[in-house]
């Protein structure tokens, strides 16, 4: 068993809906126990004129292989209306492997602990609210040294719905 986290967002089709409708989903996953999932977070697009995302984290145990896993997440996107017209479009539905347990991956398909995490505010707050501060990145920077560099800047946590 490996604890996994998750990185969701969506920026179309009613957002929050579509977190919810994910994070069904993978309580659904085989081999895998949804542990627990963070508040929802909007905020601005890293790119100009899309619109605002909604994002949130998910916590998963599972004894899927990091793959197999990945293949499982982009039946989820897709099942979600998920259309891939543009690199960094507008997405109904994105899930990126943030961690997964301590494990450095490096492939073609899937590189892990996922580049940028550490300077985005929207994977970084709902993160600690399911991670312990002290968790250490591969790179030896601990979550509570990332947090104190990327300020909470134009976050907006939801109320829960
Ligand atoms: N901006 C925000 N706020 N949240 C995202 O999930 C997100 N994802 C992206 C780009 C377009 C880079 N911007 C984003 O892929």
């Amino acid at each position: 068993m490996e604890r996994i986290y998750i990185g969701m967002g969506s920026n179309l089709a009613d957002p929050a809906v579509q977190l919810r409708s994910a994070v069904e989903a993978l309580a659904r996953l085989p081999q895998t126990e949804l542990v627990g999932v963070s508040g929802f977070y909007q905020s601005d697009s890293l790119l100009p004129g899309q619109p605002r995302y909604t994002n949130a984290v998910a916590a998963l145990d599972s004894r899927l292989a990091p793959l197999e896993l990945l293949d499982a997440l982009q039946a989820i996107e897709n099942g979600q209306g998920r259309q891939r017209l543009e690199r960094w479009g507008p997405r109904t539905l994105d899930l990126d492997i943030v961690l997964f347990g301590d494990r450095l991956i490096d492939e073609p398909r899937l590189k892990v602990p996922h580049y940028h995490m550490q300077e985005r505010a929207f994977v970084l707050y709902p993160l600690a609210e399911l991670a312990p501060a002290d968790l250490r990145l591969a790179d030896g920077r601990t979550l509570a040294e990332l947090l104190a560099a990327c300020p909470f800047v134009g976050l907006e946590r939801l109320p829960a719905a």
